[in-house]
């Protein structure tokens, strides 16, 4: 009692907002509550609204008295494949209850309904992330982190100077050039879409969880979006892409720090490389997230990233995101036949 369903119309600006002001101030925080993630409204309609989304996917609750905002879950569909098999699936993601109702089993509840929801519609599977373990991760990956302005990262405590390091020492370790190095390195285009997009289905059958994106699911996810995604790509003589790399922005609240609000972050998304190696690609990733101000490139060891972030100076974090199917048994598996990236 006391407690509402409300369907939350992404759409209406001031419904947006309270959900982006509900995240913002109760989402994900790392172990030492030093970082929150802000993600903006935006990113927040980006990744709500692929295709084939539903409204009453996206789900809250609210008090019966005030109507405000106190929590919310959402699901998307995808074509996930789990080890060779395609399953329709959802995606669940932004499980958020209000600090001040934590505790009170108000998480499984929303987890019920979204189920029932997502039922209706003749889905049975999911696919979600989440730093916690719960019974039974498919697998556990680890963040990486690449430092782009160090010193703003040590003074904000987001990283620390080792002992016998200086700050010019570090500032130097870490600089890069201003412009990509790779000849013909370019922003994606809606013309790139059916050639990368295929490039990525074929790079991705090789992984064991992974979801197939049809060329109108890559233009959603992949073509470039202000403050949200970034899409590289190279073409050969007949315009067909060949390498792309994309990453997308993630910005966290620095809590309580008298200098700094916000830690700019990019996050490592989809990379297929084929004519080029891909440490040189994600070089060029590394320097076209720092000309654009990102304070930190951030890449799980999932796919085949691990080929880079040793060489790239990506520094191991302490945060684990653990993989999880719903309703669907499989053995656990390595990182690196992940191919799924969840925001
Ligand atoms: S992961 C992001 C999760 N969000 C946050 O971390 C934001 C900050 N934290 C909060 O808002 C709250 O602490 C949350 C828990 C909401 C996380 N995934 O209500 P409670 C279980 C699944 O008393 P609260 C993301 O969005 C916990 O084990 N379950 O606790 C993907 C316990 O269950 P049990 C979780 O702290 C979400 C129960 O909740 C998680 O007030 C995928 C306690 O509930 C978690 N991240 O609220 C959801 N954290 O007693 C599953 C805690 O059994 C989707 N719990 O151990 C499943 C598929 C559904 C669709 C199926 C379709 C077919």
């Amino acid at each position: 009692p006391g407690f509402e369903w409300s369907i939350i119309d992404i759409d209406a600006p001031e419904q947006l907002t309270e959900v982006y002001t509900l995240l913002a101030k109760n989402y994900v925080e790392d172990d030492d509550c030093m970082f929150r993630f802000d993600y903006s409204r935006e990113f927040l309609c980006w990744a709500l609204k692929p295709p084939g989304w539903l409204p009453q996917w996206h789900l809250g609750v609210r008090s019966t008295k005030k109507k405000s905002l106190l929590a919310f879950i959402s699901a998307v569909p995808a074509d996930i494949h789990v080890r060779g098999t395609s399953v329709p699936n959802v995606e669940i993601n932004f499980l958020c209850v209000h600090k001040k109702l934590r505790t009170k089993r108000l998480a499984p509840v929303l987890i019920q309904e979204i189920t029932r929801r997502v039922h209706l519609e003749g889905i049975f599977q999911a696919v979600y992330t989440a730093g916690v373990v719960l019974p039974r991760p498919i697998a556990s990956c680890m963040y990486y982190h690449r430092s782009l302005n160090p010193k703003k990262l040590v003074e904000v405590e987001f990283s620390y100077l080792k002992p016998n390091m200086t700050m010019k020492r570090l500032i130097r370790l870490y600089k890069l050039p201003n412009e990509p190095v790779l000849k013909g390195l370019r922003p994606m285009t809606p013309a790139d879409v059916p050639s990368a997009a295929e490039l990525l289905r074929n790079y991705l059958t090789s992984m064991d969880l992974y979801q197939r994106m049809s060329d109108e699911e890559f233009a959603h996810w992949l073509l470039p979006r202000d403050g949200v995604v970034s899409s590289y790509v190279i073409a050969d003589d007949n315009g067909n892409v060949t390498d792309f790399c994309s990453f997308y922005s993630l910005p966290s609240t620095i809590i309580d720090h008298p200098k700094y609000n916000t830690l700019n972050a990019a996050y490592s998304y989809y990379n297929v490389a084929t004519s080029v190696e891909l440490k040189t690609l994600m070089n060029d990733a590394l320097i076209l997230a720092n000309s654009a101000g990102f304070d930190v490139f951030n890449a799980l060891d999932l796919m085949d990233n691990a080929d880079f972030l040793t060489d790239l100076k990506f520094g191991k974090g302490d945060g684990h995101l653990q993989y999880y199917t719903f309703n669907w048994r499989t053995a656990p598996t390595t990182p690196s036949k992940i191919g799924l990236v969840l925001l």
